[in-house]
């Protein structure tokens, strides 16, 4: 009987220690892992935002986004002229501007209405879209793809300047990486 009481007892501090453990370890690693810098490679800051441009992967729009996601990260936002010219520069610099580049932006919901991945509206007309000439000579301004054309690229042939694409075109990608 004795036997039995003992046993119990030590059956039930192991129990008691192993618990202990486990919380300890849960608790020692919350707290010793390392904060995550903030724009680690293959990102890189440009004008206090932090992007990753992706020249060799060329992939659908919708793909290019989920490549996104898949590194924390969205399809970018450009917004900004300052922020856009920096992300030229970079392109050029790095020479990888002989691609076109998917950013985060379509018209699907509703033809002609921009909305960037955040939700808010694209800015029309300069500095951002293209301009077109046509076969007789006249001008026109992008976007004019109407319902066939419903993703924003930065195209290559456009100097990178805004177009629209039929989203199932297979283009490099460019995502943004957000640190609030
Ligand atoms: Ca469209």
């Amino acid at each position: 009987m004795l036997l039995l009481v003992l046993f119990l007892l030590v059956a039930q501090t192991a129990t008691g220690v192993f618990g202990y453990s486990a919380s300890a370890a849960t608790w020692s690693y919350t707290t010793q892992t390392p904060k995550p810098s903030k724009c680690e490679s293959p990102f890189v800051v440009l004008r206090a935002r932090c992007v990753f441009v992706e020249p060799f992967l060329k992939s659908p729009w919708e793909e290019s986004r989920y490549l996104c996601h898949e590194l924390n990260s969205e399809l970018v936002v450009v917004d900004d002229v300052q922020f856009y010219y920096d992300l030229l520069k970079f392109i050029r610099g790095e020479g990888i501007d002989h691609e076109s580049y998917w950013i985060g932006a379509n018209d699907t919901e509703t033809e002609g209405k921009w909305v960037w991945v955040n939700g808010k509206a694209v800015e029309s007309g300069s500095p951002f879209w293209a301009i077109g000439k046509e076969d007789y000579g006249s001008y026109y301004l992008e976007p004019a793809g109407q319902t066939s054309q419903n993703c924003l690229i930065l195209e290559a042939e456009r100097a990178h300047y805004f177009n629209d694409r039929d989203c199932i075109e297979e283009h490099a990608t460019i995502c943004e990486k957000h640190f609030q």
